[in-house]
């Protein structure tokens, strides 16, 4: 029996935008379906600069010690704005990682909760009814087990929903990733598995967690449909969620898209990444910067100009400000209610330890430890 080859593959890459603003109108024309509309783009332009001030200001609250750890989103705001742009608000799901502010906002979740969050506020979890976006997930990877599991409910209720999960290129050395790509795909189930390759996993450099070329061809392990699409182009990344989100409804199950991206910022606020990133490396990435070549897109049509770019960013500070002193003026959380979201019937020793916590200061309560005491202990 000769050699024969048992399985050949090619992993496509979309850029529609590039990095100068020019429209490769091959792919499709405005309007088309799967490709925005200059009124869409513009709509998206203005929430990016407000996702921009937010990132700034958080960053100052960090600073000045009014809010904990940030994940600045700077450099990836085409991802997480051009694949919310392609899920249907209120009937698809949004399973998001922790730098996608934009398309939390665009279904539903109010910036405010997400500045509560961030203040180590339980509160700002809590998203209002309707609103199908999962909570921000730290813990790297669990987040994609939570998508299969929301699209495998869909398919088995036949319900017309898909839901989409963000996760970094570090994510897919998790084996979470593994454990629900294989899922998804053997269940056929509408997800899509949308990866933000910033290049970095913290301090790590994509090269060194991973000897795969793309992380797209983990995807096709599994059976899944894959695309890596130039993820500072959000005609790209819009396009291939589109596809993607149509194909899943027609029951054409999961699509794995790697968005190639760039983090423009530190890791969080407790990371400095100057200590392990070379700046040629970050100064040639600010010049893929996504919203430059959206700017300058609108600008050639005659839709943008400077005047209405200072316009919009003052607009966008003095609302994220509002935002935030409005937050900032919300009474405190009462210490005991941190019991309260992690269980729907609460066992017997937490409602004690809950109880304790009301009514004991800890370390002053005789029934506690003794390495604790003194009032410093007491002060929350
Ligand atoms: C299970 C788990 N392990 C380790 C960490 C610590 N940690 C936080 S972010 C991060 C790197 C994640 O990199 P990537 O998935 O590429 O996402 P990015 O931050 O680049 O968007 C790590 C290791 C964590 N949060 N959860
Ligand atoms: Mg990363």
């Amino acid at each position: 029996m000769p050699i024969r080859t048992a399985y050949t593959a090619k992993i496509e890459h979309l850029q529609i935008l590039d990095e100068q603003g020019n429209l490769d109108t091959s792919i499709g024309r405005p309007g088309d379906p799967g490709m925005l509309t200059d009124e869409q783009l513009l709509h998206l332009y203005v929430q990016m600069i407000e996702c921009r001030q937010l990132d700034e200001i958080a960053f100052k609250l960090q600073r000045s010690g009014r809010m904990h750890t940030y994940p600045q989103n700077k450099g990836q705001e085409a991802c997480a704005l051009g694949a919310g742009f392609a899920m249907r608000k209120g009937i698809d799901w949004i399973v998001p990682c922790y730098r996608e502010n934009a398309a939390m906002f665009m279904h539903g979740v109010p910036m405010a909760l997400i500045l509560l969050h961030w203040a180590g506020d339980e509160r700002g979890n809590q998203y209002p009814p309707g609103v199908r976006v999962t909570p921000i997930a730290v813990p790297i990877g669990t987040q994609m087990l939570h998508a299969t599991g929301i699209a495998w409910a869909a398919k088995v209720q036949r319900k017309d929903e898909v839901a989409i999960t963000f996760f970094g290129d570090g994510a897919t050395s998790e084996g979470d990733f593994h454990e629900a790509m294989n899922f998804a795909t053997v269940f056929n189930v509408p997800a899509i598995f949308f990866c933000q390759n910033n290049q970095w996993a913290i301090s790590v450099p994509r090269e060194s967690q991973m000897a795969s070329e793309t992380i797209a061809q983990k995807g096709l392990a599994y059976g899944a449909q894959v695309m890596q699409v130039d993820g500072n182009d959000i005609f790209a990344v819009y396009k291939a969620v589109y596809d993607a989100r149509e194909r899943a409804r027609a029951g054409g199950g999961v699509t794995l898209i790697e968005a190639i991206t760039y983090r423009l910022a530190d890791h969080t606020t407790a990371d400095d990444a100057r200590r392990y990133r070379d700046s040629n490396e970050v100064e040639a990435w600010k010049a893929k910067d996504p919203m430059i070549r959206i700017r300058l897109y609108l600008e050639k049509k005659g839709l943008w100009d400077s005047g209405r770019q200072r316009a919009e960013e003052e607009r966008a500070e003095a609302s994220v400000k509002q935002i935030v002193d409005q937050v900032l003026s919300w009474p405190a959380p009462k210490r005991e209610e941190m019991f309260d979201s992690l269980y729907a019937d609460m066992p017997q020793m937490l409602r004690e330890q809950r109880q304790q916590w009301a009514t004991h200061s800890l370390g002053l309560d005789g029934s506690q430890s003794g390495l604790r005491s003194g009032s410093s202990a007491a002060s929350h």
